[in-house]
C-alpha cells in the first residue's frame, strides 16, 4: 500500500517535472493564456501583483464564506422549516436585531472590499514621477501603431496573417512589429484613438485603458521580466475588432538601447546625443 502510494507520487512529481521542461522550453513567451488556465495570468508587474493580491487575500476568501454561508442557511431552513417536520409555521414579520445585522454586516464587508481597492485603484492611476520612458498607442480601425517621442521612433503594428505564422507564433496574438520595452523600467503610457474607442490591454501587466478620440488618457507600465506579452484591443470596435492584437517585446536596458538606435537609423534619425555632442565641438 505505501509502495503504491509512493510510485504515484512519483508519477506525479515526473509529470510537474515534464511540464516544468516545456515551460522552460517557451520561458520567452510570458503574457499569454494557457490551455485549462484557472484565473489570471501569471503577474508581470507590480500592479498585477496587486490585482492578484487583491483578488485571492481580499475578495475569493469573501466570496466563498459568503456563498457558504447562504447556501448552509438555505439548506438548514429547506430540512428544519419544511412542512412535514414544521406543519404550523410561525407568524413573525419583524426581529430588530435580525435586522440591524442583515443591514450593518453587508455595510461592513463593503467598506471591508471598498478601501483595499480604492488603494489599489490609486496604485494604478497615478504615475510614478521616476517615469524614464514615454510611449504613446494610437488605436485604428483595426491596428495600433507606436510612438516614442522621447525617441522620434514611430512604427505600425498590424496582425500577422495565420498563413504567414512561422512555428511557434500564436494565431489572432502575433503582430509584424512589436511594442519594445524595457525591462524593470516605469513607463507612462499615452494612449489615444484616431477613428472610433478602442482599449489597450496588456493582461499580465494588469493594464487596460480606452483609447478614445480626442483625448489622451494615460498609465503606467512596468515589466520587470524580459520576453513575450501578448494583449488585444479590449473595446468593441468594429468589424475586424477581434483582429488588431497587441505584442510586447520586453527586452534588457541595453538591448533596449540598441533596438532604439536601430530604429533611429532605419528612420534616418541622429540621436540627440550625437547632436550635443557636435554642439560643444
Ligand atoms: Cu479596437
Amino acid at each position: 500500500m505505501t509502495r503504491s502510494l509512493l510510485m504515484f507520487a512519483v508519477a506525479v512529481l515526473a509529470l510537474f517535472a515534464g511540464a516544468g521542461d516545456v515551460l522552460a522550453q517557451d520561458a520567452e513567451v510570458r503574457g499569454i493564456a494557457t490551455d485549462w488556465q484557472w484565473g489570471f495570468q501569471a503577474e508581470a508587474s507590480p500592479i498585477m501583483a496587486d490585482i492578484h493580491w487583491f483578488y485571492d487575500v481580499i475578495l475569493l476568501p469573501m466570496m466563498i464564506i459568503i456563498s457558504a454561508l447562504v447556501a448552509g442557511l438555505m439548506a438548514y431552513i429547506f430540512i428544519k422549516f419544511r412542512r412535514s417536520a414544521n406543519p404550523e409555521p410561525s407568524r413573525n414579520t419583524h426581529n430588530t436585531l435580525l435586522e440591524v445585522l442583515w443591514t450593518g454586516v453587508p455595510i461592513l464587508i463593503l467598506i471591508g472590499i471598498a478601501i483595499p481597492s480604492l488603494r489599489l485603484l490609486y496604485f494604478e492611476e497615478i504615475v510614478p514621477p521616476q517615469a524614464e520612458l514615454t510611449v504613446k498607442a494610437v488605436g485604428h480601425q483595426w491596428y495600433w501603431s507606436y510612438e516614442y517621442p522621447d525617441h522620434g521612433v514611430e512604427f505600425e503594428s498590424l496582425m500577422v496573417d495565420e498563413a504567414d505564422l512561422e512555428p511557434g507564433q500564436p494565431r489572432l496574438l502575433t503582430t509584424d512589429t512589436q511594442v519594445v520595452l524595457p525591462a524593470g523600467t516605469i513607463i507612462h503610457f499615452l494612449v489615444t484613438a484616431e477613428d472610433v474607442i478602442h482599449s489597450w490591454a496588456l493582461p499580465a501587466a494588469g493594464v487596460k485603458t480606452d483609447a478614445v478620440p480626442g483625448r489622451v488618457n494615460d498609465f503606467w507600465i512596468q515589466i520587470d521580466e524580459p520576453g513575450i506579452y501578448y494583449g488585444q484591443c479590449s473595446e468593441l470596435c468594429g468589424q475586424l475588432h477581434g483582429f488588431m492584437p497587441i505584442m510586447v517585446d520586453v527586452r534588457s536596458p541595453a538591448d533596449f538601447e540598441a533596438w532604439v538606435a536601430e530604429q533611429q537609423a532605419a528612420l534616418g534619425i541622429v540621436p540627440e546625443v550625437e547632436l550635443a555632442s557636435t554642439d560643444q565641438d
